[in-house]
C-alpha cells in the first residue's frame, strides 16, 4: 500500500499514510478492548456493518413479537397469559433499545423502519415459521431464547459501547424468557401423553430452524472475519451452534425428549455432541422471503405501521407545539 501511495505522488502519499496511521490507532483501540463510542473516529466499513448487525437485530425483535403474540389471547391460564404478555414486552422493548443503539451511528429510525417494511433489511429467519400450539410458547422460549442468549451473552463485550450495554439488559430478560419456556415444557412433559406429544411436535418443528439462528457455516459466512477483528463478534457462528447443541442436549434429555437428528452422538474425543447436516438450502429459502411465514409477518408489520400513523402524528405535533412553548 504503500509504495503503491509513493507512486502516486507526494501529497497522495502523505494522505494514504496519515489514513493508515488513523486505521491502525482504531484497530489498537480495539485490540486494547476500548469501547469505541459515538463520537469516537471509526471507520465507515465498521460504522456500516455495526448499522446492519443491530438493525437486522432489533427487526428481530419487532418482528419475535408476532408468533408469540398470537397465543397470547389463548394462554391456557392467567398466570400463562401474564407471564407471555410481560415477555412480548420486553421483545418490543429489546427492539427500542437497539434502534436507539442503530440511531448513534448516525441513521434515522425512519430510515431503519424503511428498509424493514420495503423488504430491504434482513431480520432473523427463525421468526418466519408458525407457531402452531402452546407447545411452540414452550419451545421458543426455551430454545429461540436460549440461541439468542448463546449469541447475545458475547455481544455484552461488543466493542462498540451503546450495542454492548443494550445487549446486558436484553440478556438479562432473555434469560427469564428462557425459563418461562423450559417450565412451560416442563409442564407439558409432566402432563398427560397429548401434552407429551406436543412437546415433542414442537421440538421437532423447532430444533433445525434453531439451529439456523447462528447463521451460515463459518466457511460461508462473509462478515466474519472483519466483525471478529473488530470484537463485534467473539465466536464464530460455528463456535456458537456447537455451545447451542451441548448446553440443550442435556437439557432435552432431563425433559425425556428425543432431539429430531439421528446422527446426534457425543464425540468423545472432542468432548461435544456431533450434530447432523443442516439444511442450508432451506435457510437459504427462508432469508430470500419464501419461508412458511414470511409474507404474513411482512404484512403485519405494515398494517402496524400503517395504523399506527396517526400516533406518530400526535407526537410530532405534541412535540413542535412544546417547542414553540418553550421559545416563547
Ligand atoms: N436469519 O456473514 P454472516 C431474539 C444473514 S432476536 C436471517 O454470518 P453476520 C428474540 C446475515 O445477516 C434474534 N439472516 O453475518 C426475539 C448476512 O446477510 P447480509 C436476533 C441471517 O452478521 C423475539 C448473511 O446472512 N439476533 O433473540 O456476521 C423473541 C451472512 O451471514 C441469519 C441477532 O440479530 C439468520 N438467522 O452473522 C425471542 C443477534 N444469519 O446482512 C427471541 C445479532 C445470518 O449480508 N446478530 N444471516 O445481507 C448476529 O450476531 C449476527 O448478525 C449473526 C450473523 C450471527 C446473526
Amino acid at each position: 500500500m504503500y509504495t503503491q501511495a509513493l507512486n502516486a505522488g507526494p501529497e497522495a502519499a502523505e494522505r494514504t499514510i496519515e489514513d493508515a496511521a488513523i486505521l491502525a490507532r482504531f484497530q489498537e483501540r480495539i485490540d486494547a478492548e476500548e469501547r469505541i463510542e459515538p463520537n469516537d473516529f471509526m471507520p465507515a466499513a465498521y460504522r456500516k456493518t455495526l448499522i446492519r448487525q443491530i438493525s437486522q437485530h432489533a427487526h428481530s425483535e419487532i418482528v419475535g413479537m408476532l408468533p408469540e403474540g398470537n397465543w397470547i389471547t389463548r394462554a391456557p391460564s392467567l398466570r400463562r397469559k401474564a407471564a407471555l404478555l410481560a415477555k412480548v414486552q420486553d421483545e418490543c422493548g429489546h427492539g427500542l433499545y437497539l434502534y436507539a443503539a442503530a440511531e448513534t451511528l448516525g441513521v434515522s429510525r425512519e430510515e431503519l423502519i424503511d428498509q424493514l417494511l420495503s423488504g430491504k433489511a434482513k431480520y432473523s429467519s427463525i421468526f418466519n415459521y408458525p407457531t402452531l400450539s402452546w407447545a411452540d410458547i414452550g419451545a421458543i422460549g426455551w430454545l429461540v431464547d436460549g440461541a439468542a442468549i448463546m449469541n447475545q451473552i458475547p455481544l455484552c463485550r461488543c466493542s462498540y459501547g451503546p450495542y454492548a450495554r443494550a445487549m446486558i439488559r436484553v440478556c438479562k430478560e432473555e434469560s427469564f424468557h428462557q425459563r418461562q419456556g423450559y417450565e412451560i415444557m416442563l409442564a407439558l412433559v409432566r402432563g398427560s401423553e397429548a401434552q407429551r406429544e406436543m412437546a415433542q411436535d414442537a421440538l421437532n418443528r423447532w430444533w433445525w430452524p434453531c439451529l439456523m439462528m447462528f447463521g451460515p457455516p463459518d466457511a460461508d459466512s462473509r462478515h466474519s472475519e472483519a466483525s471478529t477483528r473488530w470484537k463485534i463478534k467473539r465466536f464464530s457462528n460455528d463456535e456458537l451452534r456447537q455451545k447451542f447443541v451441548d448446553a440443550t442436549v442435556p437439557q432435552a434429555r432431563y425433559l425425556g425428549l428425543t432431539i429430531p437428528d439421528p446422527d446426534l452422538r457425543f464425540n468423545e474425543e472432542t468432548g461435544h455432541w456431533d450434530y447432523g447436516a443442516i439444511d442450508w438450502e432451506e435457510f437459504r429459502q427462508v432469508i430470500a422471503g419464501n419461508g412458511p411465514c414470511n409474507a404474513d409477518r411482512m404484512a403485519a408489520r405494515r398494517k402496524a405501521h400503517e395504523d399506527g400513523a396517526w400516533v406518530r402524528e400526535a407526537a410530532c405535533a405534541h412535540a413542535a407545539k412544546s417547542r414553540v412553548r418553550a421559545a416563547a
